[in-house]
């Protein structure tokens, strides 16, 4: 995809539109090399994924993420490239979109609106289409929970969850992330079912999401996009993996709309 040709938020809606949910495969760049990171951006491409996320919270610069865009890019891949920042300087002006993001439940300013500020200027000069997107650490919260030094939302509280998401629609986020941590515990269907009957924005829902299974349940409870980070970085076989995932999530999908629509003709 060449870069700025057209918007990445204009895709991720028609996508959205045409199949009821979408996956992201999430390449953290401290864990894999730049070839690494084509292989595996090729077999997400191949599995039927709609977009590449380039991210992390520890251990991430401009550099390393510059080398893994630029492998993905040279690579011929024809998805949009979405960052996924953990800090100001882990931008790539090869990149297309950045998910400009608040962590709304940090305690902590400068992972609200601190780094974003000082973010905002270099995403403007590298040309990088900012996705305006309300993050929500849920659960234990893993290391981006740590790292920005949030009071996660406990996975038995979803009238929280959901009043934050409410919040995030007042306010102007047009996504919101159910994030449960890498490699942690998923984000409960219950607290994704309170998010969803309080907002209309697509909702992502990343953090432990390994099998069809967990994918289906999250898409069943009404989740539009499905991120899966460590299961690209740890499958031998990361095409197959990501195509059963992604299968279920399809299906899940049109189940979903199946049982909308009718809904949507009644008088
Ligand atoms: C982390 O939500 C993402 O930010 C993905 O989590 O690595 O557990 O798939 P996993």
């Amino acid at each position: 995809m060449s870069k700025n040709r057209y918007s990445v938020s204009a895709y991720l809606h028609k996508e959205l539109e045409e199949k009821g949910a979408i996956h992201m495969a999430l390449i953290d760049p401290a864990n894999v090399t730049p070839e690494e990171a084509y292989d595996i951006a090729k077999m997400a491409q191949k599995a039927g994924t709609s977009a590449i996320m380039v991210g992390g919270s520890i251990g991430v610069d401009e550099h390393l993420v510059d080398d893994i865009v630029l492998s993905i890019k040279r690579g011929g891949i024809d998805l949009p490239i979405i960052l996924f920042p953990g800090n100001p300087s882990a931008l790539s002006r090869y990149a297309d979109a950045v998910w400009f993001l608040s962590v709304l439940n940090s305690l902590n300013p400068y992972f609200i609106v601190g780094g974003q500020m000082q973010a905002a200027p270099l995403v403007k000069k590298y040309k990088l289409e900012p996705l305006s997107l309300a993050y929500l650490i849920l659960g234990e919260g893993g290391a981006v929970g740590y790292v920005s030094q949030t009071r996660p939302i406990p996975f038995e509280k979803p009238e929280i969850a959901a009043a934050y998401s409410l919040a995030a629609e007042y306010m102007g986020f047009e996504f919101i992330y159910l994030e449960g941590g890498s490699g942690g515990r998923p984000v409960p269907p219950e607290i994704i079912k309170a998010v969803k009957s309080v907002t209309t924005r697509p909702i992502i829902v990343g953090g432990g999401i390994r099998t069809p299974e967990l994918t289906a349940r999250a898409v069943n409870a009404g989740a539009s996009i499905i991120v899966t980070g460590n299961i690209v970085e740890e499958n031998e076989n990361v095409e197959r993996a990501l195509r059963e995932i992604i299968q279920a999530l399809r299906k899940a999908a049109r189940r979903r709309k199946a049982q909308y629509e009718p809904a949507l003709r009644e008088p």
